[in-house]
């Protein structure tokens, strides 16, 4: 028996109004059916818009610590059911269940610092430079926004934008990836559950071209946070400039590791299994690029082979599973080609093939894949593959290795493997990128620090943190004068320079 889930439009659950469902299947187990779907439209969105703003009154005028009381109550539930959630996106999206739980570890850490940002949403005083005058800033809620998340973190990426969203006093129309809707509807559920009031959140199901756009265009939702590819990005924000909205974009990456000469090369090691092959490669923080010093490259690449050839493949749910499923056979595709174009551009170390013996048969795998001697303009050193594939690119000296990480359009996240604290500091001011990690992966960004990338990875702004806060808020700059008569700003102020 499938199960049949319903959009969340005003508190209520909905089927799309044309009625039109899709199916979520599993990575692993193609025969292992998630459940169906609302395969929403325009009608939909304009429905949960119209939810989310009848919400906002009374939301955004509820005392900010308040709203944190909920948001508290909420990382509760979050943190008790945990272990289902953790599960069902190991079932879903495929990524092994460790970090599944990671995954879910994450929202609760954001809904426990935003809850706590409702007694503090702190705005800025300053002295007038007036007598009697007060100055202010404070944070004001802006309205609907619009929330487009990604498969790769089917509940920490909702939850990084959600929260902070909520705690500002904004309602949200949120639109999962398709490969994921099952982890979005349990989500919102415990929300509900948690005491979030009808119509605060509300999610529609279905795809980028008609749920999506119809977000990204509606008049009344002025403010759209995406995490997704880069070439969906470009076309939101054209799009979203029409109707001037505010517009936060987390894009792809080309993230390296630089494995300097006098590096520890068993934690390089370590940290670059985990960085290029946790989550199957799919993260925006995946280490694609190892950037190793020749006079350690042989040694390095031979005993990478050796610990990649004992990674075992297989359904993210069993104890044994190092790595998981891609998200879906698209995704293989796409990598094989890669791989196919990595053969002609580079030495394959190892893997390179999709995986289909046994019970792999049955998902959509991709053998862990490394290539070495890759020249740092090839195709498999420039774009973002989004699969267990790694580019070992070899290099001799600084200035080399600083142009060889910069000469990627992507900039997100940036690892240097050394104990020279020298070359460590420069790596942090001359790598281009929003993250910046020392003896430490790519990955595993925390989530009180601002997230983001540099050029063609984002648009400027950061995601959790207070970075959030700046994003999700309007700034009201206010101006009390108790002085009873007319004082003209910069004009009846006198200098200690005119005495
Ligand atoms: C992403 O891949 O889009 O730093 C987010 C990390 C995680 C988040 C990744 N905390 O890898």
């Amino acid at each position: 028996m499938t199960t049949t889930y319903q959009n969340l439009i005003g508190g209520e659950w909905k089927p799309a109004a044309s009625g039109a469902t899709f199916t979520s299947l599993s990575p692993a187990n193609r025969d292992e059916v998630i459940g169906e779907f609302p395969a929403s439209g325009p009608a939909d969105v304009d429905d949960a818009v119209a939810a989310a703003g009848r919400a906002y009154p009374a939301w955004s005028g509820m005392p900010a610590p308040k709203r944190g009381e909920i948001l508290f109550r909420v990382a509760r539930l979050l943190a008790e059911h945990k272990e289902e959630l953790s599960q069902l996106m190991t079932r879903e999206m495929g990524k092994v269940l460790s970090e599944a739980r990671g995954d879910v570890q994450e929202a609760i850490d954001v809904a426990y610092y935003m809850a706590g940002e409702g007694r503090r949403l702190f705005g800025q005083t300053v002295p007038s430079e007036m007598p009697d005058k007060f100055a202010m800033a404070i944070r004001r809620p802006i309205g609907v926004v619009g929330i487009i998340t990604p498969w790769n973190f089917p509940i920490a990426i909702p939850a990084w934008k959600l929260f902070p969203a909520l705690i500002c006093g904004n309602t949200a129309v949120m639109k999962p990836a398709s490969d994921t809707p099952a982890c979005m509807v349990r989500f919102v559920e415990l929300l509900m559950e948690g005491g979030i009031p009808a119509g605060v959140v509300n999610v529609v199901t279905g795809s980028g071209g008609e749920v999506g756009n119809a977000i990204v265009d509606h008049p009344d939702v002025r403010v759209i946070s995406f995490t997704g590819h880069t070439d969906t990005g470009v076309e939101i924000s054209t799009r979203a400039a029409k109707t001037l909205k505010r517009v936060s974009l987390e894009l792809g990456g080309k993230n390296p590791i630089v494995i300097w000469e006098d590096a520890d090369l068993d934690l390089a090691l370590d940290s670059v299994i985990w960085s290029a092959f946790g989550t199957s490669g799919q993260r925006c923080t995946a280490a694609s690029r190892l950037i190793v010093h020749r006079a350690v490259h042989d040694d390095f690449v031979h005993r990478l082979r050796q610990r990649v050839a004992k990674l075992v493949l297989g359904d993210g749910l069993l104890e044994e599973t190092d790595v998981g499923p891609v998200i879906n056979e698209r995704a293989v595709e796409r990598i094989a080609e890669y791989a196919s174009i990595g053969r002609d551009e580079a030495d394959l170390v190892i893997g390179g093939e999709p995986a289909r013996e046994g019970a792999l048969g049955r998902g959509s795998f991709f053998q862990p894949t490394v290539f070495t001697e890759v020249r740092p303009d090839a195709r498999i050193a420039q774009e973002e593959i989004f699969g267990p594939v790694a580019s070992v690119i070899p290099v001799s000296d600084w200035e080399e290795t600083v142009r060889v990480v910069n000469g990627v359009k992507y900039g997100l996240s940036t690892s240097l493997f050394t104990n020279d604290i020298n070359l460590a500091f420069r790596s942090i001011r001359d790598f281009e990128s929003g993250l910046g990690y020392v003896n430490h992966g790519t990955i595993g960004a925390e989530a009180h620090l601002p997230f983001g990338g540099v050029k063609a990875t984002g648009n400027g702004h950061r995601e959790v943190g207070q970075a959030a806060l700046d994003f999700f808020s309007e700034w009201k700059s206010v101006y009390i004068d108790y002085s009873g008569k007319l004082q003209r700003a910069q004009i009846d102020t006198t200098f200690v320079d005119e005495g």
